[in-house]
């Protein structure tokens, strides 16, 4: 007997194909086995998801387990810190695929609810720290690339900034009032913050984040670890224009890249 799933189905499978991390990985295993008929005729490509699905989990249990305690995943990492109430699961929510439980009532977060952000198709990770402020979980604003500081007053803003200085957390900061700010808007200045660019391959318009100031150098070694070795030239397309450059040539957010070699 076919298979026979429904369209969504290879929908899903493409997201799986080109998931990044392995978040976005397990969530789509998830809507695929939600997608695939149930019959007699299914039972073996349920068995198989299934299992690809339970090694996924394993693989995440194994490695969630070092350090700070989330395996970093997408291009960079921020962390949402703020007094209970603030408004971090909300604007988890707001900016990410997760869905956390958002209630009126305190401390309503009690483990990292952990989130994948879409910035013109790069993914960050953001990490809604509980406000129990267990050190363990503070200590993943450590290595974070950014915190952001969910406040409702100045006074909380300037708290938080104290118990990071007495942790000697020295990580980047910057402070949201969602009281006060669009979510839209906090998630553009969360990108600002991080100092990215985002370029995009010729061939497979896909995108690509580098540091602001990066090189064309830097990116073809994203692209291929050959890419630099026999590097030719590249052309960069930027604003309705064509260039020929070399690998010194600096990058502009949203230009599109074609390497020569
Ligand atoms: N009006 C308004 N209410 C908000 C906003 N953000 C959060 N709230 C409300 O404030 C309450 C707490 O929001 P959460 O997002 O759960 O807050 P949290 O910081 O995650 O809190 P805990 O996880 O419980 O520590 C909920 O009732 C939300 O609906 C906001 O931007 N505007
Ligand atoms: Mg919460």
């Amino acid at each position: 007997m076919p298979v026979n799933p429904p369209a969504e189905y290879y929908k899903a499978e493409m997201k799986y194909a080109q998931a990044k991390g392995r978040e976005e990985k397990i969530a789509a295993l998830e809507e695929m086995i939600s997608l695939l008929p149930r019959h007699h005729g299914s039972e073996n490509a349920h068995a198989q998801l299934k299992s690809r699905l339970a090694k996924l989990k394993k693989e995440g249990e194994k490695k969630g387990a070092t350090k700070a305690g989330i395996q970093k995943e997408g291009d960079a990492q921020v962390c949402l810190l703020g007094y209970t109430n603030s408004g971090k699961s909300r604007l988890l929510a707001a900016i990410t695929d997760a869905k956390p439980e958002i209630a009126p009532y305190e401390y309503t977060t009690v483990k990292p609810e952990i989130g994948m952000m879409d910035w013109k198709g790069v993914k960050i990770q953001i990490i809604e720290i509980p406000s129990t402020f267990q050190p363990a979980y503070v200590a993943i604003a450590r290595t974070a690339e950014l915190v952001v500081l969910v406040i409702k007053n100045g006074k909380e803003e300037r708290m938080l900034q104290e118990m990071l200085a007495d942790k000697f957390i020295r990580t980047r900061t910057i402070t949201v009032n969602p009281r006060e700010e669009p979510a839209q808007n906090a998630k553009e200045r969360i990108w600002k913050a991080l100092g990215r660019i985002v370029v995009y391959t010729k061939k497979t318009n896909t995108p690509m984040s580098l540091p602001k100031g990066a090189t064309v150098r830097a990116a073809a070694k994203t692209i291929h670890k050959d890419f630099v070795e026999n590097f030719r030239f590249a052309r960069i397309g930027r604003k309705g224009m064509t260039k020929q450059v070399g690998l010194d040539y600096t990058l502009d957010d949203g230009d599109v890249i074609e390497i020569y070699a």
